[in-house]
């Protein structure tokens, strides 16, 4: 039995549906495992003892949506918007994603992982120990099993869980234009079904906008997913309202992301599936969106919500969970609590993970330990980094 404990801290155990669930003391550990939180219970005395001065400790960050395996960079169309072109525009002139999507094709599986590297890395060092990763840059079966094969490797050398998802309804490649359904029929069903046979998937998101997928054609993903007994989401109503977040939640998602465009009747579907709202504050300052996701009407209606960096060349080139809480707040009024409950429990939730993102006993050890003194400070810093330990008890 492999036991440790981390000692004199302050403990935000997250675990409480409102509140930080603040206890002062000590954490034990056992085989990767929490064991107590707070007082050693009898038996523990003499097991090493690691003093943390006081500092705060939380559950480790889970970034629940990102895209953090791409080719390139797209500075040149960061340009193109200061000069007038809106992301829309550069969509539908054959830049955007799909330009990412030639540089993806073009990389070789292990290109696309040492370009992730990085951008994983700075996630790790904000304290981060689980995140989600879509494919949706490759567009052909090959290409997308290529950039989740890449995203599982990122899991073996790095400690950090990769959890993944098939996105390959994120755009309908040139090769197909005016032929939706036929890209679905040769490319995102076919695929779904051998990326699901090589276990490389643990759910199914889809692009429910104008410029990607209909809600119908999405639906065709979603039962595919079904039949294969996968988890569903949605990117629903990023830049307009399709009924997205209301057909994830018939299908029974885990969560629906964006959500800018939102309405009541979405936000009512949300609450009675126990839809978890991802909301993505990085996307909504790169493309200088103006309307806010409803947070009051999610949060009246108690849908559980997420925070995610949603790092991607395109829309949202940021690899910092703790600048995404800091935005969640300053741009979409969320408190600070909300916004570490957004990067812990609920981003838990939102990946269909019960083992983690809160700190009580019998989760998994994976705590993130900051030089702060209240856990406030996380999402009030710009630019700043207080991660003073990453303990990761499941990996050691
Ligand atoms: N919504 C987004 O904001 C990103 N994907 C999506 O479905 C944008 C991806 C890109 O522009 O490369
Ligand atoms: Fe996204």
């Amino acid at each position: 039995m492999a036991r440790r404990v981390l000692d004199t801290l302050r403990i935000a155990t997250m675990a409480p549906a409102a509140g930080w669930g603040l206890v002062d003391g000590a954490i034990g550990i056992e085989d990767g495992r929490i064991a107590f939180v707070g007082e050693a219970p009898d038996g523990w005395r003499g097991v090493e003892r690691e003093d943390f001065a006081g500092r705060l400790a939380t559950p480790a960050l889970i970034d629940c949506h990102t895209h953090l395996v791409f080719g390139g960079n797209r500075a040149r169309e960061f340009e193109m918007r200061l000069e007038g072109a809106t992301y829309e525009e550069i969509a539908r002139a054959g830049g955007g994603i799909v330009s990412t999507v030639a540089q993806t094709r073009a990389l070789s599986e292990d290109d696309l992982v040492a370009q992730a590297l990085p951008r994983l890395d700075a996630l790790l060092a904000e304290g981060v120990a689980t995140v989600e990763i879509k494919s949706g840059y490759g567009l052909t079966v090959e290409d997308e099993l290529k950039m989740l094969r890449a995203a599982r490797r990122l899991g073996e050398l790095r400690p950090v869980r990769v959890v993944t998802s098939w996105l390959a309804a994120h755009a309908v490649p040139a090769e197909y234009k005016g032929r939706t359904e036929t890209y679905l029929d040769e490319v995102v069903l076919p695929g779904l079904q051998e990326a699901d046979a090589e276990r490389l998937v643990d759910a199914v998101d889809g692009f429910c906008e104008g410029i990607a997928f209909s809600p119908g054609q999405i639906a065709r993903v979603f039962d595919k997913a079904r039949a294969l007994g996968l988890p569903v989401k949605l990117h629903a109503e990023q830049l307009s309202h399709l009924g997205g977040a209301a057909l994830a939640a018939s299908h029974g998602a885990l969560s629906a992301d964006h959500l800018e465009y939102l309405d009541a009747a979405g936000v009512a579907a949300m609450a009675a599936s126990g839809t978890v709202a991802v909301l993505l504050p990085g996307a909504y300052y790169f493309l200088r969106e103006t309307q806010a996701p409803p947070v009051k009407l999610l949060r009246e209606a108690g849908v559980p919500i997420a925070i995610a960096t949603d790092c991607n060349p395109g829309s949202s080139p940021l690899a910092s969970p703790l600048l995404a809480m800091n935005m969640a707040c300053t741009l979409f009024r969320l408190t600070p609590q909300e916004t570490l409950a957004g990067f812990t429990r609920n981003a838990a939730r939102a990946l269909g993970l019960s083992d983690i993102g809160t700190l009580e006993p019998g989760k998994r050890a994976e705590i993130a330990v900051w030089d702060v003194e209240e856990p406030a400070e996380l999402a009030y810093r710009i630019g700043f980094n207080p991660l003073f330990r990453l303990v990761n008890g499941s990996v050691a």
